[in-house]
């Protein structure tokens, strides 16, 4: 199979890249590791910022975002019962619109499968052949199949774990890495939040966050020690102990219920260099980690592929290689 674009990973990164390209006349196809149910499982970051709209607008996807986001003008900081409220649209010109990245991963499926773009899920031992040349190729399986998928271009958008950032050769690459010695404890549950907007609460017990997914869908995160299990927290040990981190105010008013899903996020900042590899781009988790204190993780990969995007359509349309 031949194509303009391979794209490895098929979370936000690599499905943001396929459509936005599509829009363009430009061909990709997405090879996936896991189900479309599974990546679509993922409980991850709940708050984009403009740059990410404006491509999901680009895209022909933020039909729905726009119908069931939830523009925030600000957030709120709390130290003990102290609230100091920092306002987005004053200082920057524009909120930041509270929308699960579950949802923008599934509009992204739903624009992208009925754009008929070229998808292949349960993909296994993906190998990136001649990143270095004029024409790499990747090999792959499926179901046991070989199979190979010629191209122009790999963007690597399989997120921290996967085979990209693995290709470049380590006396090319240079990595840099803070472990945090704490996680995320993070639930959803089927409440109203405690405040119209977020909480990023500081307390000398520890870190909380008080977020959100609509007016019936709280996300709630206590910093946790990296030994913890999820299963170590009864989910009234977890309500008990956030109430003891947020201002009592908020507390006092802090609707709770059973938890449909808790996890806990480790903590780590890292970052490769380059980014870029002969025809291979590193985009999104692949080529970098933040730690959802900032809800940079997704938005810095929204980036990376907004200025990839911009750079194979110059290639592509005016045969200008500066942008890549
Ligand atoms: P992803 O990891 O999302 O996607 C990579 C895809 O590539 C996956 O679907 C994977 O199955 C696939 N893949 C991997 N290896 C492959 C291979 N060899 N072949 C084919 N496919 C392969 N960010 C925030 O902004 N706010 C948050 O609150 C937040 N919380 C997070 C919580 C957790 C537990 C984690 C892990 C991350 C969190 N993040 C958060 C960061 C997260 O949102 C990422 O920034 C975002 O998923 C980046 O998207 P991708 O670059 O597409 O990587
Ligand atoms: C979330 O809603 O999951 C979220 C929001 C803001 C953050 C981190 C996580 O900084």
């Amino acid at each position: 199979m031949k194509t303009q674009v391979a794209i490895i990973g098929g979370g936000p990164s690599g499905l943001l890249l396929a459509q936005l390209l599509h829009t363009r006349g430009i061909d990709s196809v997405v090879l996936e590791r896991k189900t479309k149910d599974y990546v679509l499982g993922r409980i991850r970051a709940g708050v984009l910022e403009q740059g990410l709209v404006n491509l999901m607008e680009e895209a022909g996807c933020a039909e729905r975002l726009h119908a069931e986001g939830i523009p925030h003008d600000g957030t709120v900081i709390s130290y003990g019962d102290e609230l100091f409220r920092v306002d987005f649209t004053e200082y920057t010109g524009t909120p930041v619109m509270v929308y699960g990245q579950t949802e923008v991963t599934r509009d992204l499926y739903e624009a992208h499968e009925k754009a008929n773009g070229k998808i292949e899920f349960n993909v296994e031992d993906v190998v990136i052949n001649g990143a270095d040349t004029d024409t790499p190729h990747l090999t792959y399986k499926v179901g046991g199949e070989t199979r190979r998928l010629d191209c122009d271009f790999v963007a690597g958008c399989d997120g921290f774990h996967g085979v990209s950032r693995q290709t470049i050769p380590l006396d090319v690459r240079k990595e840099y890495e803070k472990v945090d010695p704490v996680g995320w404890l993070g639930i959803l549950s089927e409440t109203p939040p405690v405040n119209h907007e977020l909480i990023y609460a500081n307390s000398p017990r520890g870190f909380a966050l008080c977020s959100m997914r609509n007016e019936n869908l709280s996300r709630y995160y206590i910093q946790c020690s990296l030994s913890d299990k999820p299963e170590d927290w009864t989910d009234e040990a977890f309500w008990q102990e956030l109430k003891r981190r947020i201002p009592a105010d908020q507390a006092a008013k802090l609707v709770t219920g059973p938890s449909i899903e808790k996890s806990i996020a480790p903590l780590r900042s890292f970052v490769t260099e380059p980014m870029r590899w002969g025809r291979l781009f590193l985009c999104g988790d692949a080529a970098h980690i933040v730690p959802p204190t900032g809800a940079k993780g997704l938005n810095t990969a929204a980036s990376d592929v907004h200025y990839l995007y911009n750079g194979l359509c110059e290639y592509y349309e005016n045969d200008r290689t500066d942008g890549i």
